[in-house]
């Protein structure tokens, strides 16, 4: 692959993790932008990552000496400034741009109007200053962005990738299949997604939207070479997902939390599976013009019951006495329901997926020596959608 790669959002869970697998298979650049905001937000609500992170200069500096390459480059700026990511973008001159800055988590834009509206200017005008950018300057360059399974909600049939043929009244058009988001962070997303197939159909840009699942797992390839590569890895109550949740709960002995009935279906996947996907989306780039969506997600058949069960099993293998505690719902959603979503282009591009069962065992492991730092008080939700 030899291509200049700028990936926005690149201090995050999967941003950082993401800059050092694509430097290492790339012959070109992979420049970083973030405006560490996820450090920032996730101190502001009174957690922080489990392992410890370092600066980007120190992990870039780490990069080097370990992986002997000179090809990762950082910037730190809020992208919802459009003066600054013209002038990047005008230096870089990307060919591929992967949008990954936006504040990630449902709680945080439930808390209240001022999280709310926060959410949605910034997840929605770094977009929207992206494509006018990308417009004007790289309109050829593969725009890959960020969208996410949760703004199709919970239908009570399958959900087709992206699109699907809607018949009415003896006509039938191919249509973007229903949104029906759950929190203001997941509507923020389904805003971005129509941005950027306007953004395709009107200026013939080319995107690749990807629905991802949750995403779960502590180390990668790269970062568990050197300390100082460490990827961040979040917990607590508004920053933590379920799976990395009950796997912290279960190691410091608090009750695995699934919320109310406990019969939520999500699909999940490997942040290394994650990371396989954008290469693959690189190397199977759209047509001129095309804006294209893929459900990014492997495993999708268990509840989250279904899920702190089989970590608490994982856990009694490796020493721990872990259990299960439903808690009380802080969000409004379907507690049971009906899940389904297509994923077979994943497969046809040539993703094969890490072992679930096996990619839990070493989450125990790689966590060990960092238990002693987590926050107890931090992991309940505090926040609710009433
Ligand atoms: N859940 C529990 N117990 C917990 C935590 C979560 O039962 O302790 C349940 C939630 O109620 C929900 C499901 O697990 O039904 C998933 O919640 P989550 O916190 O793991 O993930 P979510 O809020 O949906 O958001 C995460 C990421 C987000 C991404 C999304 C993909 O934070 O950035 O877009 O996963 S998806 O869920 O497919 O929309």
């Amino acid at each position: 692959m030899k291509e200049t790669v700028l990936i926005l959002g690149a201090d995050g869970y999967i941003g950082w993790n993401l800059m050092m697998y694509l430097g290492r298979k790339n012959q070109g650049l992979v420049v970083g932008i973030d405006n560490y905001s996820r450090r920032k937000l996730v101190n502001k609500v009174k957690g922080d990552s489990l392992i410890p992170i370092a600066s980007m200069k120190t992990r870039i500096e780490a990069y080097k000496e370990v992986f002997k390459k000179n090809n990762l480059r950082f910037f730190a700026f809020d992208i919802t400034n459009s003066h600054l990511l013209r002038k990047a973008i005008k230096k870089i001159r990307p060919t591929i741009i992967i949008n990954l800055a936006q504040m990630p988590s449902a709680p945080y834009s439930m808390k209240n109007l001022g999280y709310a509206a926060w959410t949605i200017k910034n997840n929605v005008i770094g977009n929207l200053n992206l494509l006018w950018i990308m417009r004007e300057i790289c309109p050829k360059a593969h725009l890959i962005k960020m969208g996410t399974m949760g703004e199709y909600g919970t239908p009570n049939v399958d959900i087709p990738k992206g699109f699907f043929e809607l018949k009415y009244k003896g006509r039938k058009d191919w249509v973007p299949f229903p949104r029906q988001a759950g929190s203001f962070y997941h509507w923020a997303k389904v805003t971005e997604s129509q941005h950027t197939n306007f953004a395709c159909k009107i200026w013939g840009l080319r995107a690749t939207d990807m629905m991802q699942g949750v995403v779960y797992g502590v180390t990668t390839e790269e970062s568990q070479k050197d300390s100082r590569l460490a990827g961040r890895f979040d917990y607590d109550g508004v920053f933590g997902t379920a799976i990395n949740r009950f796997v912290v709960q279960s190691m410091c002995g608090i009750p695995m939390t699934p919320f109310g009935k406990g019969g939520q279906i999500r699909g999940f996947l490997n942040i290394k599976d994650s990371l396989k996907c954008f290469e693959l989306y690189i190397n199977n780039p759209p047509k001129e013009g095309e804006y294209r969506v893929f459900n990014q997600l492997v495993e999708q058949h268990r509840t989250v019951t279904q899920l702190a069960d089989m970590v608490k099993q994982i856990g009694k293998k490796k020493g721990y006495n872990s259990s299960i505690k439903k808690i009380k719902n802080p969000r409004i959603e379907n507690e049971k329901h009906y899940y389904n979503a297509e994923t077979t282009k994943l497969t046809k591009l040539g993703l094969i997926a890490s072992d679930f069962r096996k990619e839990i065992e070493k989450m125990f492991d790689d966590l060990k020596p960092y238990i002693h730092r987590v926050n107890k008080e931090s992991i309940i939700p505090k926040i609710t959608w009433k």
